[in-house]
């Protein structure tokens, strides 16, 4: 679908939006008629579900979006994403057709409104659910030296969320070029933020380290000013806070909205978006307006022409061939589990520089509460990482490092702790490769579990049962009463296949 009517895109199909009062209102107004449609396409009864519209805040999804110009750089979103996908993308019909889950969707029609992903764009609709995800991702970029930024935005209410906190302090220790933006609307669903919110937003960054910044989108030069925010992240290559004061002018999703009347009024009349209208020739806002008009009107025949997506298939693109690591075989003379374990993660961080090895206590002389690294770290020191004691952050970077080439292997010091990291498990990394096309997730994550050790009810528990039930999950539970040259060799062969499911 041709978009050049309206805006220019690089070679990778992003938008080319300029600086102007003219671009940034060109681009806003495709956003927030692209938008409309889509609701009236649910007016329409041809769209099922819900979706949740950023009509009032696409300057403000537009700015860190629009300013990312590396080809390596990330965007990772939330629930309230189309003005960051469109800004990525320019890809209106595949948005459009996504949400009416039609085949040409950008998602094949499976991912609807909250999960959309493009080349380095993926959104999910777990608050904060992507925040460790993309210090892993920043990981992998500082590791092969890319220029790169990962943007992670938030709504204010998900600063409630404690995997924010985790992510914030990991970019901060390993000093990863994350910026964390926060969409500062001022409500959560129906609940205003400044009843769930203790203390300081910005203050928050700050006490994590993080370069930290203010803006409001009502400003004039807002736009510009989020250019030297991400300029600045580029060259620091150091984790940022954006906290962004912005109006949601719409309800939260469809016709939830509990705010009066007043309010509401309040915030439409300083739409930033009607406020760079007003600084545009007129000639320029009619052939504006005109265009995209005619522009939607294709989108929409050209997604109504599209055939629905077949949710009685799987979709195909989930059962990607393993990957590979050349590896030779685990000694298998090894004398117990531990060894056999220790032998077979040295032969892969040896065989394949993209092995990384993260957990609690990893560290030499130390080498992890059950000595399984011991000896690692000191010849591997920047691939066996020693971390805070964040489960679910750690589980959230290793699902960032795998989606971006690396293969991630997680230590939960006690399978108990694998309680933590669940929804990093069950919403994100198994489902990745079913909703985003190009993702896999080369993770493997490593516990031990089982008692007789008298580490009673927290520290001693069997919970396979709990995993059996995860789709897409690969389990594999080695007994240390089993012979250890099996160990070793399905400890290798599950590692060394570094499959597309965990
Ligand atoms: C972990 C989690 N809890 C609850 C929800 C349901 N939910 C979706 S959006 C939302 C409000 C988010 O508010 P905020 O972070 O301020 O973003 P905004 O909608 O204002 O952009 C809630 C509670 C969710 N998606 N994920
Ligand atoms: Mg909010």
């Amino acid at each position: 679908m041709d978009i050049s009517s309206i805006v220019s895109v690089d070679a990778l199909g992003k938008p080319c939006i300029g600086n102007s009062p003219k671009e940034l209102f060109a681009f806003g107004h495709l956003i927030r008629e692209t938008e409309k449609l889509i609701l009236e396409l649910f007016g329409r009864g041809l769209v099922s579900g819900t979706t949740h519209t950023c009509l009032g805040q696409e300057i403000c999804q537009m700015s860190v979006v629009r300013a990312l110009n590396d080809p390596d750089d990330y965007v990772l979103s939330n629930h309230r994403n189309h003005g960051h996908f469109l800004t990525y993308s320019g890809d209106c019909l595949g948005l459009v057709a996504e949400i009416m889950g039609r085949q040409t969707g950008v998602c094949g029609g499976y991912g609807g409104s909250q999960h959309l992903a493009f080349r380095n764009f993926h959104s999910n609709g777990v608050q904060a659910g992507m925040t460790g995800i993309g210090v892993g991702l920043a990981h992998a970029l500082k590791s092969r030296s890319s220029r790169g930024i990962v943007a992670i935005v938030i709504g204010d209410g998900t600063l409630g969320e404690g995997l924010l906190y985790e992510s914030m302090n990991l970019a901060s220790i390993w000093n990863v070029p994350v910026l964390f933006v926060v969409e500062h609307n001022g409500i959560a669903q129906t609940t205003y933020t400044r009843d769930t919110i203790g203390g300081d937003i910005v203050a928050r960054g700050l006490a994590f380290g993080l370069s930290a910044w203010r803006l409001s989108d009502r400003d004039e030069d807002f736009s510009a000013q989020v250019e030297r925010v991400v300029e600045d992240m580029r060259e620091s290559r150091r984790p940022g806070m954006l906290v962004i004061d912005t109006g949601r002018m719409g309800p939260h999703s469809k016709g939830d909205d509990l705010r009066d009347v007043d309010e509401r009024d309040e915030i439409t009349a300083s739409d930033p978006l009607k406020a760079l209208r007003a600084r545009c020739a007129a000639d320029d806002v009619k052939a504006i307006e005109s265009a995209c008009q005619v522009f939607l009107a294709q989108v929409e025949k050209a997604a109504m022409e599209s055939p629905l997506a077949g949710f009685d298939q799987p979709p195909e693109h989930s059962f990607k061939p393993a990957l590979q690591i050349d590896c030779p075989a685990a000694d298998s003379s090894a004398a117990n589990v531990r060894l056999a374990l220790n032998d077979a993660l040295g032969k892969l961080l040896e065989h394949d520089e993209s092995v990384v090895l993260l957990g609690e206590d990893l560290h030499d002389p130390y080498g992890g509460a059950f000595k399984v690294t011991v000896g690692l770290s000191d010849k591997y020191k920047h691939r066996v990482v020693s971390t805070p004691i964040s489960e679910a952050g750690i589980t959230g970077a290793g699902i960032g490092l795998a989606m971006a080439g690396k293969k991630p292997i997680v230590e939960i010091m006690f399978a108990d702790f694998l309680t933590l990291c669940m929804d990093q498990i069950y919403n994100h990394a198994v489902k990745f490769p079913g909703m985003f096309v190009d993702s896999a997730v080369p993770i493997v994550i490593r516990a031990p579990c089982g008692g007789r050790r008298g580490y009673g009810p927290t520290h001693s528990q069997s919970l396979e049962n709990i995993f059996i039930s995860v789709p897409g999950l690969d389990r594999h539970l080695w007994k240390s009463s089993t012979q250890n040259r099996p160990v070793a060799d399905q400890c290798l062969s599950l590692l060394a296949e570094s499959h597309t499911f965990p």
